[in-house]
């Protein structure tokens, strides 16, 4: 007759379950390739025509980076992202426009997110 110590099948138990979790840990992240990664968009689609300008949006200049071309701004809701007001920093596609501007001044502008990165199209101060 054999008997096993409680101890030993504790371990047994223990090992057992370890493995079987590595298997399920294991068999997903083999499944799949690389990281899924949502944000970048795939490439552009013929499907929508270049035509529509995104809406402006008001703004307040923060903080002006000629040298990075960017630009940080408080800003109302932006419709084309889908963004509530926030304080953020944009690239901005033209950047000699950054020349016109100075902190404080109350601009509109158009954003879109180009190459993933949240850009300023047109900005302009407002009267
Ligand atoms: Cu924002």
């Amino acid at each position: 007759m054999t008997h096993t110590p409680p101890q030993a099948r504790l371990i047994a138990a223990l090992c057992g379950t370890a493995f079987a979790a590595l298997l399920t840990l294991a068999a997903p992240a083999a499944a799949q390739p690389t990281g899924g990664h949502d944000h970048a968009p795939a490439a552009p689609t013929q499907s929508a025509p270049a035509a529509t300008e995104p809406p402006w949006t008001d703004a307040e200049v923060r903080r002006i980076d000629t040298a990075a071309g960017k630009v940080s701004l408080r800003h109302g809701e932006i419709k084309n992202l889908d963004m509530p007001p926030m304080t953020m920093v944009f690239q901005v596609r033209d950047p000699a426009a950054l020349a016109t501007l100075a902190v404080g001044d109350q601009v509109r502008f158009t954003a879109d997110k180009l190459q993933g990165a949240y850009t300023v199209l047109q900005i302009q101060k407002r009267p």
